[in-house]
């Protein structure tokens, strides 16, 4: 038989957690534009633009090839008259004048910058744009702007943190929190989460869970362990959220609320020596430091409650989302971080692995590895 020109794609669904999305993306040339769009869409809070160019991204991410003319895109879910006008500008022109408009705005530089200072907002980077600044020494100038904690954290490791986390450094990090939660209990659990356990080779933080069967000890041994790493000599920065968690309280509607775990949001100090082969190097940056600083979060849910904590914070966020669009709209059930309620039988459906959950909600299985959507 002839070898068609085109060879026939795999159907995809417009959920997320229906489609298996690697880190290899052959179509970043439109994916990066989209994102740009998004951003500015959220800048401006569209939130429905916003999130269907995020769709449109996610859905491009999974297409195993590149696509070579915006014909091909025409059986793909989730690409609207405006995602496929930016495609063809960028096939036909290699870059959309949209997209170049939005990078050259002033607006859009200030936001982006402001917003890559850990602890401010959306919000805090435009009202901040609105007063006039375009710096971030104007930011930290100005006598009218009251800093708090996690700002004044921000800007004094903001190089450091602005600099992606390469999968060395995760490891090691990975190394020194396991072992310092083995130091105060034998039986503490800690598992990488986040974009490393879908296999990404960078990130803009590491995020962990925590947990120990001993019931309702979780907390105490994440305070231990910040504690632990305060004494180490290596915690920069530590903002702790206590435990809200009530099991009769669960699970909430909404995606973006932050779920009730006690939680650690740090800044920890990596050392050169620590890492195999080394730290990341810093551009333009050698002050003769041995050490460069990290985000870290670590959630610690109780044990019962482990695998949708598991699920909910390895992502992608667009994988998520649709996790819980698909329980709701397909299976009248209620997804979150913390469980899965079932509003036809009205009651919480137990899960001890991330197996079970897919299971629950009639889903074929998707490893960490390609839940990249
Ligand atoms: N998450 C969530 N609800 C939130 C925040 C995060 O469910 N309010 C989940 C989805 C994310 C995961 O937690 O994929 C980790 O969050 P990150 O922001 O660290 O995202 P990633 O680890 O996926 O990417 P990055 O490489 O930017 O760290
Ligand atoms: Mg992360």
């Amino acid at each position: 038989p002839e070898a068609s020109p085109h060879p026939p794609m795999v159907e995809l669904s417009r959920y997320a957690c229906k489609r298996r999305t690697s880190t290899e993306n052959h179509n970043e040339i439109f994916t990066d534009a989209f994102e740009v769009l998004a951003e500015s869409y959220e800048f401006s809070q569209c939130d429905s633009q916003c999130l269907a160019f995020r769709r449109a991204a996610s859905v491009l991410k999974s297409v195993p090839c590149p696509l070579q003319h915006v014909g091909a895109a025409a059986s793909l879910p989730c690409l609207g008259g405006h995602t496929r006008a930016v495609m063809q500008e960028i096939l036909q022109y290699g870059q959309s004048c949209e997209v170049e408009k939005i990078l050259c705005n002033d607006r859009y530089q200030m936001l982006k910058l402001f917003t890559s200072v850990f602890g401010v907002g959306p919000k805090t980077a435009e009202k901040w744009y609105r007063g006039g600044l375009r710096t971030l020494k104007d930011a930290l100038e100005d006598p009218s702007i009251e800093l708090n904690s996690m700002q004044k954290a921000g800007f004094l490791h903001h190089k450091d943190i602005s600099q992606s986390v390469s999968r060395a450094e995760a490891m090691a990090l990975g190394d020194i929190l396991h072992e310092t939660a083995l130091g105060i209990s034998a039986h503490a659990v800690l598992v990488l989460t986040g974009g490393f356990r879908r296999g990404k080779a960078f990130g803009h933080d590491v995020d962990f869970l925590l947990s120990t069967p001993e019931k309702g000890k979780e907390e105490i041994l994440l305070l231990s362990l910040v504690d632990s790493l305060r004494r180490q000599g290596i915690l920069l920065y530590c903002d702790h959220h206590t435990s809200t968690f009530d099991i009769n309280n669960m699970p909430g509607v909404s995606f973006e609320a932050m779920d009730h775990f006690a939680k650690s949001f740090l800044i920890l100090r990596l050392y050169d020596s620590q890492v195999e082969g080394g730290l990341q190097r810093v551009e333009g940056q050698d002050d003769g430091r041995s050490w460069r600083a990290v985000r870290v979060d670590v959630v610690t849910p109780p044990m019962e409650r482990y695998a949708f904590a598991l699920l909910g914070w390895t992502g992608s966020r667009q994988f998520e989302r649709d996790l819980r669009r698909f329980a709701r709209k397909e299976n009248r059930m209620l997804l979150d971080n913390h469980g899965l309620w079932d509003n036809t039988k009205k009651e919480f459906l137990e899960a001890e692995s991330e197996e079970d959950i897919f299971a629950h909600l009639g889903l074929e299985y998707i490893e960490p590895q390609l839940r990249n959507a």
